[in-house]
């Protein structure tokens, strides 16, 4: 724990009231939504500015004091949580949108700004923030870059790396640097910006992010398909890619609707009972592409890829379509679900899938498994569900002993163990799986020249030494 004079000297760099260590705060701030872990930092700082940012930081080398950074906690590798004595650095303080312009079409945003926020002020300037995701109204910037969060428009838009013009860091050493200044081009060597995307925190801090936006879409609308098998879906994706430009291509299987309509507050899409659904989203700027979605959905029924269906026809229809989707995950968390987030290019999903699903059905009989993703973009979400009377620990031990069978088919497959929520402490001992031996080495030397005395996030990507 961090000795009470240190947090005293700490307390000096930023605005009074500004160090927390109320239980209350200490359990809120010291977690995100994974439940493996229990918080206990040692302490909660906010900043206000990049100075006090970069005051903490060098308080920590002063004090060897490890730092966690904290945005809207809904990260789901447990990469923002701080479970070892660490104080967190939680940039709730540095919300703020600080610029826009429309010929460039960016904002400067402080870390600490919600992602709604900032797809909010977009639509204002009659523009986009294209990334999205159920957590958008809670999540903060700093962490979506930090986890380079990428949602359910990624077939079309992109992750979050996409959107980032340009970045100011403070390293593990204090220093402030300014990477890509916004431009479109800068062919001027290494791409400093790039390594920070995704870095959890472990090299340094996000103190202000300058964001791309987009064009707004025009007249989204969203079907939903259900098929008779998983396999039924990859044809459908395909004939869809051929005839429109898709904003999403979503999954989910008949034991995730049913967690959804036991809500009682989403509508059922229709009557007839499928295995697997399929959610596809597309602009439907003229009258032809509306007809020519219709003529494939009559194709793929034609073949036998689809059973049913349904086409939004308001913006309404449109938002509860999405809930059949985006509820998801929210709703079976009270099932304290082990979660795996793994992705192979978008050929190799249909073997992956059914050799995933026979690993994991001869491991968990006695589980319930919930499948749902961003097929259109090769990313599965693994949900294994703990069954009522059954103990947290021991559960997510009998999870973790097949963890090994699952992670060596995505290495078979050459895919990866976290496609978008990160490594975190969740994923850091199967990191090998999806990176080199060579990778890591280089990883970690890079992480030693940002952050030399290793105060940044430490035990998170890599498992501590
Ligand atoms: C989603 O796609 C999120 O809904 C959460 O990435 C995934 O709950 C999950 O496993
Ligand atoms: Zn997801």
């Amino acid at each position: 724990m961090t000795d009470p004079a240190a947090l005293a000297a700490l307390s000096t760099l930023v605005d009074a009231g500004k160090v927390l260590t109320d239980p209350v705060s200490l359990q809120a701030y010291g977690t995100d939504w994974t439940r493996h872990y229990a918080p206990a930092p040692s302490a909660v700082v906010l900043p206000r500015t990049i100075e006090q940012v970069q005051a903490i930081v060098r308080w920590a080398n002063r004090h060897q004091v490890a730092l966690v950074p904290s945005g809207g906690r809904t990260g789901l590798s447990a990469a923002a949580v701080a479970a070892h004595g660490e104080v967190v650095v939680a940039f709730d303080q540095m919300n703020q949108i600080l610029a826009f312009d429309a010929v460039d079409r960016t904002v400067v945003c402080q870390p600490g700004v919600i992602t709604q926020q900032l797809q909010r002020c977009a639509e204002e300037h009659g523009l986009y923030y294209p990334v999205d995701f159920a957590s958008s109204g809670s999540s903060q910037l700093g962490g979506n870059i930090g986890t380079n969060a990428g949602g359910i428009k990624v077939i079309r838009y992109g992750m979050t790396r996409n959107w980032v013009a340009g970045l100011k860091v403070v390293t593990g050493s204090g220093e402030l640097l300014e990477l890509n200044r916004g431009l479109m081009k800068n062919a001027t060597g290494y791409d400093l910006r790039q390594l920070f995307i995704g870095a959890e925190g472990t090299l340094g801090f996000v103190v202000e992010a300058t964001m791309r936006l987009e064009r707004a879409p025009r007249n989204l609308t969203a079907m939903v398909l259900g098929t008779p098998d998983f396999d039924a879906i990859m044809p459908v994706l395909h004939a869809f890619q051929g005839q429109l430009d898709l904003t999403a291509f979503e999954f989910f299987s008949d034991k995730g609707l049913a967690h959804i309509l036991a809500r009682g507050d989403v509508p059922a899409p229709f009557a007839t009972d499928c295995p697997f659904y399929a959610l596809l989203e597309f602009e439907a700027s003229t009258e032809d592409v509306a007809n020519q979605a219709l003529a494939t959905f009559e194709h793929c029924v034609e073949q036998g890829w689809v059973l049913d269906g349904v086409m939004s026809q308001s913006e309404t229809q449109l938002r509860n379509l999405w809930k059949l989707r985006e509820y998801l995950s929210e709703t079976i968390s009270h099932f304290t679900p082990y979660k795996n987030d793994i992705s192979v290019t978008v050929a190799k999903v249909p073997a992956f899938l059914r050799e995933i699903d026979a690993v994991v059905a001869q491991h968990y009989p006695d589980f319930e498994v919930v499948w749902y993703g961003h097929i259109g973009d090769g990313n599965l979400h693994l949900n294994i569900l703990k069954p009522g009377g059954m103990d947290k620990n021991e559960f997510f031990a009998r999870c973790a002993q097949v963890n090994q069978w699952v992670f060596e088919i995505v290495q078979r497959f050459d895919g990866s163990i976290s496609a978008e929520h990160g490594v975190g402490m969740t994923k850091r001992d199967y990191l090998h799986y999806s990176r080199s031996a060579e990778e890591i080495a280089c990883m970690k030397a890079i992480k030693a020249v940002f952050d030399p005395n290793g105060i940044m996030n430490p035990g998170k990507i890599f498992a501590p030494e």
